[in-house]
């Protein structure tokens, strides 16, 4: 495998009409999860990649996997629980923020959260380029963290970059220090992706800027800081600072996983050794198009796609 990852993948059931959910009557049927969505986007890109976690012995766990190996995602490290359901979450959209979408999990006790130590597969991990993890798998249970903890000391010992995303998912920590705790060891991951939110809970009262400088002392070598509409910033080692605006999109459908799409496609780029500016220009552009339809993967584009788009937002400005 080009990377690999661990986490959850769920089924998700989103919401078709507007606002709250109590008052949806239909749901479209999706499959998702941050580091599957990360690896799919890669396959897209051209890339090896593959998935270690756990699915129910039940109808949405053969949809999962149905689904990863339709977007030939490597399943080879899926297992199968006989004693604990696929994961479930549902979305609710543009309500109470317009423009925003609301996640609510029915993922407690599901087989991913029982993941664990004795799942992960040194050599898989050793053999890869990167090992890719978010903040989410280790807020999941106390084996999920060792697993990812395991999965990251074996990167570790064998030379394999360590590409993190903190995705702090409150809903899941409930406890901001246990948040920060748990989560610090990654911050010195080669590629360390954060958002404003996630800095706030990190690096309380630090400035974006003081806060990426402490995660670049910590071993990192570039954080990037996704700012959603307002685009995103890096910074490097020397904390060289690479800013960069977002694309306006005429429509949002679903916000949800806009975030991996960009994960996926900026370290893509980096990976073809493309510039930061030239990584954050295409990994904008990933955001935006997932941004335009509901389903986390269903627009996450090849590298011709990304050109069409970009190509038709510099038309679009010229003849402005
Ligand atoms: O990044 C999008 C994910 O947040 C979404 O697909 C669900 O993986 C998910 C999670 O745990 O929140």
């Amino acid at each position: 495998m080009d990377f690999t990852s661990i986490g959850e993948v769920m089924v998700q059931l989103n919401a078709l009409s507007p606002g709250p959910l109590r008052y949806v009557k239909y749901f479209e049927v999706h499959v998702a999860g941050s580091e599957s969505n990360i690896m799919i986007g890669l396959v897209k890109l051209g890339y090896r990649a593959g998935i270690v976690t756990k699915v129910g012995d039940d109808e949405f766990g053969k949809l999962v996997l149905n689904f990863l190996r339709g977007e030939r995602v490597d399943v080879s490290r899926v297992k199968v629980d006989e004693s604990a359901p696929t994961g479930v979450y549902f979305i609710q959209r543009h309500y109470p923020v317009p423009g925003k979408s609301t996640v609510f999990y029915y993922r407690h006790g599901s087989a991913a959260s029982r993941l664990s130590p004795n799942d992960i597969d040194n050599d898989y991990i050793a053999n890869s380029k990167a090992l890719v993890l978010t903040g989410i798998t280790p807020a999941l249970s106390d084996s999920c963290r060792e697993a990812v903890n395991k999965a990251y000391e074996v990167a570790r010992a064998n030379d394999v970059d360590v590409i993190f995303d903190t995705n702090i998912r409150m809903k899941l920590w409930r406890n901001e220090s246990r948040a920060r705790e748990s989560l610090a060891k990654f911050l010195s991951s080669k590629i360390v992706f954060t958002n404003i939110e996630d800095l706030g809970i990190l690096f309380p009262g630090d400035s974006v800027s003081d806060a990426a400088s402490k995660i670049i002392s910590k071993g990192s070598t570039l954080v990037v800081v996704k700012l959603g509409e307002e685009g995103a910033v890096a910074y490097d080692s020397r904390l060289n600072t690479y800013r960069v605006g977002a694309f306006k999109v005429p429509l949002i459908e679903d916000v949800i996983g806009a975030g991996d799409a960009f994960n996926a496609v900026f370290i893509a780029s980096i990976y073809r050794g493309m510039s930061i500016d030239q990584a954050l220009l295409y990994a904008n552009a990933a955001g935006a198009l997932v941004v335009t339809v509901r389903g986390d993967v269903e627009a996450q584009p090849s590298w011709r796609e990304l050109e069409i788009f970009i190509e038709s937002c510099r038309k679009a400005v010229m003849l402005r």
